[in-house]
């Protein structure tokens, strides 16, 4: 089955929206098989966005992501990454659609609420930089025929 990593940024976590974000993926009908709380660190910052170093944004990012703790998280389910991005909307918040996350509690594109992988790749190389396999469950939930 499907895995991505998602993570409630520091604006998300000080606007008391863990349990939105999570309560969504819930209802949706996938599957959380781990999470916490951490503080990411510079090191980590940067690997994580390593792919936008060039960028002009890249020193803000990196602040931003650092600034306070995230609620990092791994949920499973079928093409769970893809719908996962549409259930977040478009990365800048003033573009994104009512009814995504993004489109109902972003303001400005820096504070976004929230971070989702984009592809199977960057799934696995960003669950192995936030999780160890000991961190991780897999289960199969008793309703899960219904969904
Ligand atoms: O995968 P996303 O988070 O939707 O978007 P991304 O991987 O292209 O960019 C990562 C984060 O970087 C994004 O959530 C917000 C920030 N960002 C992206 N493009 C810009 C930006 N921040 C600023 N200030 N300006 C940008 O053009």
């Amino acid at each position: 089955m499907e895995r991505t990593f998602l993570m409630v940024k520091p604006d998300g976590v000080q606007r008391n929206l863990i349990g939105e974000v999570v309560s969504r993926f819930e209802r949706k009908g996938f599957t959380l098989v781990g999470s916490k709380m951490l503080a990411v660190s510079k090191g980590l910052a940067e690997t994580h966005y390593g792919e936008h170093k060039e960028k002009p944004f890249f020193g803000e990012l990196v602040s931003f992501i650092t600034s306070g703790p995230v609620f990092a998280m791994v949920w499973e389910g079928e093409n769970v990454i893809a719908e996962a991005r549409k259930m977040m909307g478009k990365t800048n918040p003033q573009e994104a659609a009512p009814g995504t996350i993004r489109g109902d509690f972003g303001v400005q594109m820096s504070m976004n609420v929230i971070h989702g992988s984009d592809s199977p790749d960057s799934a696995k190389r960003e669950i192995e930089l936030f999780f160890n396999e000991s961190e991780l469950v897999s289960y199969e939930k008793t309703i899960s025929t219904w969904v």
